[in-house]
């Protein structure tokens, strides 16, 4: 009797959830913290879940400071970050501009929440950068069916003189997503001003699409959402 009253009461409480998850859904960005992959590999192994575009390696996965004084010296989750410094694979040189990209498809729930025309992406992650020779900027780009590019947001210049130099600084990155958006994609730069290492160190990209500005909006993008679903379980 007991345990029946449990499951029953179980059932309602998930019932109750379930709007919730449609509210605000995750990015599912693949190895967000970097630890898919082996110390050195580089973005040319290539790293999981990343694309680097460029002519030589210009990513590699790091996990301290003991080729450079300038590197994080450690993660900032698990065992591994991403570090743009070429000591680590031992590269003889590497691009002075380098991009690593992800593109990520929405999910059913964020691509509702996105059609409903309220949607607000929030990106955020860890940042270390000491050396005054180097700069980093994330952009979020999104991206319609066509992966046509509907609008971006991006974090600028960071540079060391943004953020305390020896410690990981949370960034957090926000903006309203186009009604068309389909997908979005992170790409994470460095750049070199001076010098032929780029010390800079990334870690814990995490993402999700919430639903932006009222709790009026919300209702009816839940609607859409109920909507969305069905049509796609009838295929
Ligand atoms: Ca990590
Ligand atoms: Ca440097």
């Amino acid at each position: 009797m007991k345990m029946k009253a449990i499951v029953v009461g179980s059932f309602l409480a998930a019932l109750m959830v379930v709007p919730v998850s449609v509210q605000a859904d995750v990015l599912n960005i693949v190895n967000g913290d970097f630890e898919t992959g082996s110390y050195a590999d580089s973005s040319f192994t290539p790293i999981a879940g990343w694309t680097d575009a460029g002519t030589d390696p210009g990513f590699w996965l790091g996990k301290d400071n003991s080729l450079t004084g300038l590197d994080a010296a450690s993660p900032q989750s698990g065992a591994l970050y991403l570090t743009g410094s070429r000591a680590v694979g031992g590269a003889a040189s590497q691009p002075v501009d380098a991009t690593l990209s992800q593109t990520i498809n929405l999910s059913p729930a964020n691509l509702a929440l996105v059609a409903g025309g309220s949607a607000t992406l929030n990106l955020s992650f860890y940042y270390h950068d000491e050396d005054p020779a180097d700069e980093g900027t994330v952009t979020v780009t999104f991206l319609d069916g066509s992966a046509s590019e509907l609008g971006s947001i991006s974090t600028g210049v960071m540079g060391p003189g943004n953020y305390s130099s020896t410690e990981w600084t949370f960034m957090e990155l926000s903006g309203a997503m186009d009604s068309a958006t389909e997908a979005v994609r992170i790409d994470i730069s460095t750049h070199r001003i001076s010098a032929t290492v780029s010390n800079l160190q990334y870690d814990s990209f995490s993402g999700s699409v919430i639903p932006e500005p009222s709790s009026v909006a919300l209702v009816g993008v839940f609607g859409v959402g109920a909507l969305f679903v069905r049509r796609r379980m009838k295929k």
